[in-house]
Order: structure tokens, then C-alpha cells, then sequence
């Protein structure tokens, strides 16, 4: 095969006008893409014009390097990591790709002596919301460190027209509006049409007899769908790296029927194309709780099926059989949303490569891993059999084949213990029947993890228990992490800055570097510099709160963050608990001394998850009424502030002095934030949970402010018989703060509206919030105090930030390849005349 060089009209040992990396050709790249992408002249350009051809411009400087490592990653024996999820949550690539191509002070002195304001048009990019929170986050960190560790790597997804919604707050209510991400074009991607895929829906099956007299089964389905790629580079930090990002996205095989056309039934040709598309249209806004809609199960098997499709071609195109595509791929379940790729990839390679069963079977083993993200019952995924048996009839009937032979070995092992067989079948039979996913996910994947240590164990005891007795060497712990790049580097260029002075730039690939800061913490120069530079990062959020939400915010207050999803579990009202008791110590005694805070909120609700929605309400009332009550004289401050994004979360991260991590202790899997936080000098307040558990290991009990009960204690309590009354009635603080709300003190005078919220806690409190009340409230008089002493807190600040190296992406991706994956880097060599210019 002629690779590209070879084609003459590639062989440019020049410098060219298209990718040159002085400022005068990247001068005339923006102004030719301006007016040969975007048709534009300055006198007609709008900022987005400008914006796109500034991305053109980057964008072009990445296809060198993006070709090299797609070519590289088609030759026999190279492993490459396939990252199967429904959400990335990428945030703006703009600066991020700049950071990585090592080109960012470049470009902006280029488009700034272009006479045109550089953060301006960073600001236009509209954010790419293929997410709902963590568990999309995490698979945009994974890919940014598969790509500078130069690992073979591909993500695949879905292309949603609309992502998660935006935010708007109106009467401190949540309202939803619809995110049109595409509607003024993305630079980024380039769709791949002849890579076109077809997915096929609905029907019936039909058995038959192949020619060698075996039993076959055919699909006849009802509905045939094209899966269209959409490629977007992933580059590496200083690495000649660049993955692809593959989002497929829904399209009906003609945009005409024109049978049914012809025979007069315009509307419904049209509705068909339609309905096809609908799949990929939007982004379910929930996270964390499944709802068995149809279109849903629609979304997950398409892009499931379009991208198994397209590892085989890959797969089959290097000129290997399909017995060995497990060495080719290892393919990453990231949670039950692509499980269905388990019956998909049987069902390809025994019905249309006429494989043999169990041949089939070890591949697909060897094939996926499974990643569990969440431990909440309402998250689990399952699926009616109807619904199952109307989309996917012939999944079905290899998902009963797969139970029949697995729960075969299950009794062999346990014979007369139907309990353990119930419990382990893929189909649920207590009550309606329903496919359980993560069951799926467990018995087809070779290797099942947890986010966290505590959540592995939870996970080994008791949502797979029984699965782990089975195979307790599929299990493994896999600590989530972030990546640097973007979570420092590109939220915090100050801090990263000054970092960068005092130890050189390494540990902006390996994180372990920052413990070299700790040799500093002597140095008060170095103190004041940390200090100043934080100080610096709330003055700028201060001005932006005032400038875009009116609010005046006074930059020397502490600032107490808590930004993630709205959940109960994640207890935001537990917070505003603690708000409402340092209001009601300032009514009671107006000159009581207290340290001064802003509290700031973000985060959004599912849109039909009341609760939640009542909680931002309660958050927004307590603010307008702390805010303007002359008492507390700017001591206090409360601002929810809304639409929480990837961009947002680089805005505030690095302004926190505080991090609230305050779950209830066995709910959250790991949480990601509290690693972005800590990374960025800020504390943390935290429970046990998740991953505050090895953040506290690694910064030091010292440094953490702790409370609240551990996941045993919580057990117990609820084995016990919880009672969140005794709190209420045992607790004076506790009863005049429920009931200050109750009373309608924070709306108007109106006791009906937070009453459900009021009720839930007090006749059920799941997440018992008033059980750990108490403790919360003195780890909280903890931070007071510290905080008044700023040498101290600056000390504590500093060796947050050194010793968060473990929660770098980059150590959880570098696991995953040696532990799970098999993979290993593979170097892109770039030939020298393009490694100089691109
Ligand atoms: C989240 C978990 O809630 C969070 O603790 C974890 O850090 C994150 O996944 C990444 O592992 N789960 C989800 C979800 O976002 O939709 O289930």
C-alpha cells in the first residue's frame, strides 16, 4: 500500500503555508481559512468566523500527526484500546489542543497582533456536552492520557445533535434549555461517509440449515439504520500522538422512500427518515438513574453495534481472521450503557462469521472489559423482555443462550441453590422480567473493576457478590483520575506557572513530579506566591460573578465550592444546613466572629427529578435571603450559579479554597472533582466515600477535614432501625434549622414549598443527613479556625497540591493497560520536515 508520502503532491520538505508554525504563516493560515472555509472577509466576519478559522488553523496543524498514528495503528500486531461509552463530556478543545501542541502562547501573540482579542474567541467555542457528569468526564480524561501515553486508542460514542441541556435559574427554579452545540458548525470533526455503517432494528428470526446441514439462525429485521462516523483528533500532551474520537450519528438509509412516495404516502416516507434519526438526536439528561425507554436501548445498540462493526473491518483489513481480534482490540464497557455489545459481538461473529459458539464465546471474553461506575439500585440497567424481544429479537435469543450455559456452570459448582442461581441469572424473574445489564457485562468481560478502593470492595461484597464468589480473579480495583493537562494547565495557567518556576515542566506528564514542591514549604516567598496566585484566580471569579450575575462577592472570603450533579446522595442540602446555622448564629448575636465565606453552588438536576430541582430552589431562597440581610453584612454570601459545564468547572476549580466532597459514606463510586479541587491547592470536607478516602491517605489526615459516619456505621444504623427524629429532637441547632425552613422564613411566608424536602428528612432521610449533621458542622468550625491562620492553611494548601500524582489519568490509564488492557505504547515518528512544523 502507497502511503500518503509517497504520493508526490505530500512530499512538501518546506515549510508550507498550511501548517508552518511561524507567526507569519500561522498570520496567513487564519486569514485563508477565514475566507476559504468560513467565505468571509474581515469587513463581513463575525467573532464565530473568526473562531472557526482559528480552529481550522489549529486543527490543521494536528492532521499530520493524526494520519500518521491512524496508518500506524493499521499494522498487524499493534493492540489498540477501544473506550466504548454513551457520554464524553470534552469540554472546549480549543485550548486544549493548543496546551498539547505546545503552541499555545504562540498562536494567541498571532491572533492578538492580528488586532483580534484571543479570549474573546476562546470563549465562542460552544462546548461539546456529550455528557451528564462524572462517568462522561472520565472517559474524556482517559482518552487525553491514552493519547500522551501514546497508547493505540479509539473512543467510540454517539454524535447527540443535543447534549446535555443548559441551565437557566428563573425565580431560583431550574430551567431547561435545549444545548445546540452544532448550530453554528464544529471545526473539530470530519465526518468519514464512506465509512458508513449499517444497523439493523426490530423483526423477527428465522432458523434455518446451512449447507453443511448446521443449525443456523437469520434476522429479518424491520428496520435498517446508517450509523455515519464522525472523527475528531485527540492529541497528546508533547507527544506526536493523535487518537480518534469516534461519534457515530443516526441517518435513514434513503432520505426518500420512494415506493411509498410514489403510492401517495408522502408523510410517512418522511416520518420514517424521521424516526431514524431521532436516535441520535438527544443525550438522556439523567445520570444515575435508568429509565427503560425504548430509544435509549435504541441509542446504546446502535453505536454499539456500528462501532463492533468497524473494529471487524479494521480488524479484517489488516489481513487477520477473526479468531484473533481480541489481540487487536480490547474493547472497555464504560458501565452497562454498551454491555449490549456482549450479545452483538456473538451474534456477528456466529451468525454472520459462522463462528462456532464457543470458539465465539472465548473471543468475546477475551474481548470486553467491564467498568461499574455507580452503586445505586436506580442506576443498575435492565430492560423488559418485550421491549428487548420487539428491538433486538435475535440478542435475545442469544442472551437466553449465553444464561442457559453460564447458569449450567453455576449449578455444577453450587448444585441446590436456586436463591444464588436467581440471583445470578441474566434475566431478572422476580416480577416482570427483565435482561439485566450489568449481569451481561459481568459474564461476557474478562476483567470487572470498580472507580475506587471502596467502591471495588463494595462491588466485591455486594452488587456483583455473588459474581465475585464465582470469579474473584475477574476483579480488580482501577482509582479513577484526571488528567493535568486540562484540569491544571489549561483551567489554572498561574498556578501551573508558578509550578512550572520552582520544578520544571515534567510533571505535567507525571504527576508525581509535584511531591518535589513539598521541599518548598519552608520557603515563605513561596508561601506568599501560592498564596498571591490564589488570591489572584478569586478576584477574577469574583469579577466574573459580579459582571454576569450581579452578585458582589468579596475575593477575601473563603471560598466554599460544591459543583457536581444534583443528587440527594450528594447531599447539596446538607450544605445549606450549615449555611442556615452560621445565618441563624449571626441573628442571634449580630457581632459574633465569624469567618467570612462565599458559598458557591453549580450543578445540574435531572429534569424530572423533583427533589433535586427543590434542593436548587432551596439553595437560590436561602441565598436571596442571606445576601440581603443587612446582619450579615457580606460575612456570608450564597451563589448558585448557573449552568455548570466543563468551561465552568475550569473557571472555579482553581478559585476554591474549600472543596465540599460530603456524600454519604458508600454512595459515591470515587467522584473526579475532589481530585480537580485538591490539585488545585483547594481542601477538602469530606466523609469517607469514594475517592476521598486515598485523597485523605495521600495528602495526610492533617490536611483534610473529615466528619460523618463510615459505610459500616451507615449499615448499621439502617440495620438498626434509623431514626432521623431522635437527631431532631436531641439536636437544639438541627430543630431550629428545619424548622426556620419549614416555617416558610426562606419563601415568603410559604410552608408548603419545601415541605416535601422538609418531610423527607424527617420521616425518612435516606441519606442521613441529620445523622451526620453534628459532625459536619464541627469538621466545618475546624475550617473556621484554620483558616484564619493563612501560613497554616497555605502549608496544608501546598501539600494538597503535591501529593495528588496519584490521581493523574495518566496512573489509571497506565493500569488499565498493563492490568486489563494488554496494551502498550507505540511511538508515532513523524519524518523530520513535518516534525518541525506540525
Ligand atoms: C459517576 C459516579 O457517580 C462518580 O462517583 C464517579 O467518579 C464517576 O462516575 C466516574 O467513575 N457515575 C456517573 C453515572 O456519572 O452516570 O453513573
Amino acid at each position: 500500500m502507497t502511503t500518503f508520502e509517497q504520493v508526490p503532491v505530500f512530499q512538501c520538505e518546506f515549510e508550507d503555508d498550511r501548517t508552518g508554525l511561524s507567526k507569519e504563516t500561522i498570520k496567513r493560515a487564519l486569514a485563508d481559512n477565514l475566507f476559504y472555509i468560513q467565505g468571509k472577509v474581515p469587513a463581513t466576519a463575525t467573532p464565530n468566523d473568526y473562531y472557526m478559522a482559528l480552529a481550522y488553523t489549529v486543527r490543521d496543524r494536528m492532521l499530520q500527526r493524526w494520519f500518521k498514528t491512524t496508518e500506524v495503528y493499521t499494522k498487524k500486531g499493534v493492540k489498540v484500546v477501544s473506550y466504548l461509552s454513551a457520554e464524553f463530556l470534552l469540554g472546549p478543545h480549543l485550548s486544549n489542543n493548543l496546551i498539547n501542541l505546545g503552541i499555545y502562547d504562540l498562536v494567541r501573540q498571532v491572533v492578538e497582533e492580528s488586532g483580534l482579542d484571543f479570549v474573546q474567541l476562546r470563549e465562542i467555542e460552544e462546548e461539546p456536552g456529550l455528557g451528564n457528569g462524572g462517568l462522561g468526564r472520565l472517559a474524556a480524561c482517559y482518552m487525553d492520557s491514552l493519547s500522551t501515553l501514546e497508547i493505540p486508542a479509539i473512543g467510540y460514542g454517539i454524535r447527540y445533535e443535543f447534549g446535555i441541556f443548559d441551565q437557566e435559574i428563573r425565580d431560583g427554579w431550574q430551567v431547561e434549555i435545549t444545548d445546540k452545540w452544532l448550530h453554528l458548525g464544529n471545526p473539530w470533526e470530519i465526518p468519514r461517509l464512506e465509512e458508513t455503517i449499517e444497523v439493523k432494528f426490530g423483526g423477527r428470526t428465522e432458523a434455518y440449515y446451512d449447507e453443511k446441514c448446521r443449525y443456523r439462525v437469520r434476522w429479518i429485521p424491520d428496520k435498517v439504520v446508517k450509523g455515519v462516523p464522525y472523527d475528531t483528533p485527540i492529541s497528546g500532551y508533547n507527544v506526536n500522538t493523535v487518537n480518534t474520537l469516534r461519534l457515530w450519528k443516526a441517518e435513514a438509509p434513503e432520505s426518500f422512500e420512494f415506493q411509498a412516495f410514489n403510492v401517495g404516502d408522502y408523510y410517512g416516507a418522511v416520518n420514517r427518515k424521521v424516526v431514524s434519526e431521532n436516535i441520535t438526536k438527544v443525550l438522556y439528561p439523567n445520570d444515575e438513574l435508568m429509565k427503560g425507554k425504548e430509544l435509549r436501548l435504541e441509542q446504546q445498540y446502535f453505536f454499539v453495534s456500528c462501532s463492533l462493526q468497524d473494529m471487524i473491518r479494521l480488524h479484517l483489513q489488516k489481513g487477520e481472521s477473526l479468531e484473533t481480534f481480541h489481540q487487536s482490540f480490547a474493547v472497555q464497557l464504560n458501565d452497562t450503557h454498551p454491555s449490549i455489545g456482549v450479545a452483538e459481538l456473538m451474534r456477528l461473529l456466529v451468525d454472520e462469521y459462522e463462528i462456532e459458539w464457543d470458539q465465539a464465546w472465548q473471543i468475546t471474553q477475551n474481548t470486553f472489559g467491564y467498568t461499574n461506575h455507580t452503586l445505586l439500585p436506580e442506576a443498575l440497567e435492565k430492560w423488559t423482555l418485550s421491549l428487548f424481544k420487539n428491538l433486538l429479537p435475535r440478542h435475545l435469543q442469544i442472551i437466553y443462550e449465553i444464561n442457559q450455559r453460564f447458569l449450567g456452570q453455576v449449578r455444577a459448582k453450587y448444585p441446590n441453590d436456586s436463591d444464588r442461581l436467581a440471583r445470578l441469572s441474566l434475566i431478572d424473574e422476580s416480577g416482570e422480567k427483565y435482561v439485566r445489564m450489568a449481569n451481561l457485562a459481568s459474564v461476557g468481560s474478562h476483567a470487572i473493576n470498580g472507580v475506587a478502593a471502596l467502591h471495588t470492595e463494595l462491588l466485591k461484597r455486594d452488587v456483583l457478590g455473588d459474581f465475585h464468589e464465582l470469579w474473584p480473579e475477574k476483579f480488580s480495583n482501577k482509582t479513577n483520575g484526571v488528567t493535568p493537562r486540562r484540569w491544571i494547565v489549561v483551567s489554572n495557567p498561574l498556578l501551573a506557572n508558578l509550578i512550572t518556576r520552582k520544578i520544571g515542566a515534567d510533571w505535567i506528564s507525571h504527576l508525581e513530579d509535584l511531591k518535589q514542591l513539598e521541599a518548598f514549604i519552608e520557603d515563605a516567598e513561596f508561601r506568599r506566591e501560592w498564596r498571591q496566585t490564589k488570591q489572584d484566580i478569586k478576584g477574577y471569579l469574583a469579577t466574573y460573578i459580579k459582571e454576569n450575575h450581579g452578585i458582589e462577592v468579596n475575593p477575601e472570603s473563603l471560598f466554599d465550592v460544591q459543583v457536581k450533579r444534583l443528587h440527594e446522595y450528594k447531599r447539596q442540602h446538607l450544605n445549606v444546613l450549615h449555611i442556615i446555622t452560621l445565618y441563624k448564629r449571626i441573628k442571634d448575636n449580630p457581632n459574633i466572629e465569624i469567618t467570612p465565606r462565599t458559598f458557591i453552588f453549580g450543578g445540574k438536576a435531572a429534569p424530572g427529578y423533583f427533589m433535586a430541582k427543590l434542593i436548587i430552589k432551596l439553595i437560590n431562597s436561602v441565598g436571596d435571603v442571606v445576601n440581603n440581610d443587612p446582619d450579615v453584612r457580606d460575612r456570608l454570601k450564597v451563589v448558585f450559579l448557573p449552568d455548570y459545564n466543563v468551561r465552568f468547572g475550569q473557571r472555579v476549580y482553581p478559585a476554591a479554597d474549600l472543596s465540599e466532597q460530603i456524600s454519604t459514606a458508600g454512595k459515591e463510586a470515587s467522584g473526579t472533582g475532589n481530585m480537580k479541587f485538591a490539585m488545585n491547592g483547594a481542601l477538602t470536607i469530606g466523609t469517607l466515600d469514594g475517592a476521598n478516602i486515598e485523597i485523605r491517605e495521600e495528602v495526610g489526615e492533617e490536611n483534610f477535614f473529615l466528619f460523618g459516619l463510615t459505610t459500616e456505621q451507615v449499615y448499621e444504623l439502617k440495620s438498626k432501625g434509623y431514626n432521623p427524629w431522635d437527631y431532631y429532637h436531641n439536636n437544639p441547632q438541627l430543630k431550629q434549622v428545619i424548622d426556620l425552613i419549614s416555617s416558610g422564613f426562606f419563601s415568603h411566608g410559604d410552608t408548603n414549598l419545601f415541605r416535601p424536602l422538609v418531610d423527607s428528612l424527617l420521616y425518612h432521610d435516606p441519606y442521613m443527613l441529620f445523622a451526620d449533621y453534628q459532625s459536619y458542622i464541627d469538621a466545618q468550625d475546624q475550617v473556621n479556625q484554620a483558616y484564619r491562620d493563612q501560613e497554616h492553611w497555605t502549608r496544608m494548601s501546598i501539600l494538597n497540591a503535591a501529593r495528588m500524582g496519584k490521581f493523574s489519568s495518566d496512573r489509571a490509564i497506565l493500569e488499565y493497560c498493563q492490568e486489563i488492557w494488554n496494551a502498550v505504547p507505540v511511538k508515532i515518528e513523524l519524518e523530520e520536515y513535518i516534525q518541525g512544523r506540525a
